[in-house]
């Protein structure tokens, strides 16, 4: 293929000692036969991480629906009929209980996500509470709430916030076939307006939305030539969402899926690579298998945002299996 050429990935803050990832080397990883790929994502896991522990995260949507945007995959977009109930903004309150919970059953990280283009000023009152609130219980604190304004990413760090997670979700190229509301441009900005505030970047991508592995190679090198790498790196296969554009999708196979989480792993050695959105779907063998190509997170607990994830009695009994131990 040498299509590849064509993809020039730029340096948004340059850093020299940071390796630059040319399309070219990240092909030549997607093409190793899977045992080699495999078997070199490991040694990259190892040398950076302990093998058999994985970090658990757990989501829960603070405001669910009804969002301005156009993103094709979303069962959250106004703009299509996916059934989906809308809820506004809950109580700070209620948020910190289901924190509490989550952190009972083992979570070392509680993420609050919100269908929003972006945060109003008026909502950041509320956001603050609960993110204040979670982080006095002793947990890591992560947030999604779409695009951020200036000073927006200060007052949540302020809070008590940990980690952003803005996603890029594709290639530049393929995100305009996706998402018609915003630009990839726009999804970079943020990533670094969360980078000046201090606060940890969590940013990585979808698996199943028609792309090729071109774009694959082309979120991965977007990814793996920020500068610095984002701390938390979620690679969610497609949950096809009834009424959405991209139901019906063409499916992924396995090994492409656990071929880019190996990849994420060599490129991105030192950020965690989370198995996030699709584990439901997944055949726990295909579960063991991203484990093995460097995987060490994942969302725990029954629900994702709108949809269902395993059961956690589910996953405590995947994790006895192989001898896992959450970090
Ligand atoms: N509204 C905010 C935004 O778009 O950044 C935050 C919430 S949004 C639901 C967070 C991420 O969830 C998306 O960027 C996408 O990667 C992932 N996601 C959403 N729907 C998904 C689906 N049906 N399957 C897999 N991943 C999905
Ligand atoms: C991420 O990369 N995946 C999570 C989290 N970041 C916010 C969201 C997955 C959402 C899956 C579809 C849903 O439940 O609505
Ligand atoms: Fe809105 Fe985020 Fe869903 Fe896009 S991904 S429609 S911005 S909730």
């Amino acid at each position: 293929m040498t299509q590849t050429q064509t993809i020039e990935f730029k340096r948004h803050t340059p850093h020299p000692e940071q390796t630059l990832w040319s399309a070219e080397a990240i092909q030549a990883l997607f093409d190793l036969p899977f045992n080699d790929l495999l078997f070199q994502a490991q040694q990259v896991h190892r040398e950076n991480f302990d093998a058999n522990r994985v970090q658990l995260s757990t989501l829960l949507s603070v405001k669910t629906g009804g969002c301005s945007e156009d993103c094709g995959y979303c069962s959250q977009s106004k703009r299509y009929d996916t059934g989906l109930e809308e809820q506004k903004l809950m109580d700070a309150d209620d948020v910190i209980a289901a924190a509490a919970i989550a952190k009972e059953n083992g979570s070392s990280r509680f993420c609050m996500g919100a269908a929003w283009r972006g945060p109003k000023n008026r909502d950041l009152e509320e956001v603050k509470k609960m993110i204040a609130g979670v982080k006095a219980l002793g947990l890591e604190t992560c947030a999604t709430f779409g695009m951020l304004k200036d000073g927006q990413a200060e007052q949540l760090k302020d809070a008590g916030l940990d980690y952003y997670n803005h996603n890029l979700d594709t290639s530049e190229e393929k995100y305009r076939d996706i998402v018609s509301t915003h630009s990839y441009a726009d999804r970079l900005d943020t990533l670094g307006k969360a980078r000046k505030a201090g606060l940890n970047v969590c940013s990585g991508g979808i698996v199943g939305l028609g792309e090729t592995r071109l774009d694959r190679i082309g979120l991965i090198g977007q990814l793996a030539n920020l500068d610095p790498q984002p701390d938390s790196v979620p690679i969610n296969n497609l949950v096809q969402i009834d009424g959405t554009p991209l139901d019906g999708s063409e499916k992924v196979d396995w090994t492409e899926f656990v071929r880019t989480i190996a990849v994420a792993r060599i490129t991105m050695p030192k950020s965690f690579v989370r198995l996030s959105a699709g584990r439901q779907q997944m055949p726990e063998a295909m579960q063991a298998l991203c484990f093995l190509a460097g995987a060490n997170s994942i969302f725990y607990g029954d629900k994702l945002l709108t949809t269902g994830n395993p059961e956690v009695e589910g996953d405590k009994a995947l994790f006895r299996k192989l001898n896992l131990q959450p970090l």
